[in-house]
């Protein structure tokens, strides 16, 4: 008998308890839901890998003719776009480097890599040009295109 009178109050406290959780439930789902279509809106930052190579040749009256390229020669982007040029150096000692138009600048060293920032608000072609291999005895500068489009 004395179990029943208890079990009233049980009941009710138990029903509370159902409705504070269920609610707490919905509460959790619908702050995850709104937390996801924030993680959907967040801008990203595309990652372009790019490395400093070289070509050597022998002309014909022995000369030796090198030259240094960013590869790839060219990247794309869109307007307003994030992206993090990644530029390794494998071949040359260093690269010393600046874009046209930008204050953008740095150096490049051989087995290292530089992390380029970059982001456009107008369309056109930004020259990624190289200090140290943009002389005219260098035979082909050293010039990367950037294209914002
Ligand atoms: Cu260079």
């Amino acid at each position: 008998m004395k179990f029943l009178i208890i079990t009233k109050q049980t009941i009710i406290t138990v029903l509370l308890l159902i409705a504070l959780i269920a609610s707490a439930s919905v509460w959790l789902i619908s702050k995850n839901g709104s937390l996801a279509v924030f993680g959907n809106t967040t801008e990203t930052t595309r990652e372009i890998e790019m490395v400093t190579t070289e070509y050597k040749t022998t002309m014909e009256n022995g000369e030796e003719m090198e030259v240094y390229r960013w590869d790839p020669g060219t990247v794309f982007l869109e307007v307003g776009e994030k992206v993090n040029l990644n530029i390794l150096g494998v071949m040359g000692k260093e690269h010393s480097f600046y874009i046209e138009g930008t204050d953008i600048k740095g150096v490049v060293q051989k087995g290292e890599e530089t992390k380029v920032p970059l982001q456009f608000d107008e369309k056109g072609t930004y020259q990624l040009i190289c200090h140290n291999h943009s002389q005219e005895e260098d035979h082909g500068k050293m010039i990367a295109y950037i294209v914002v489009q």
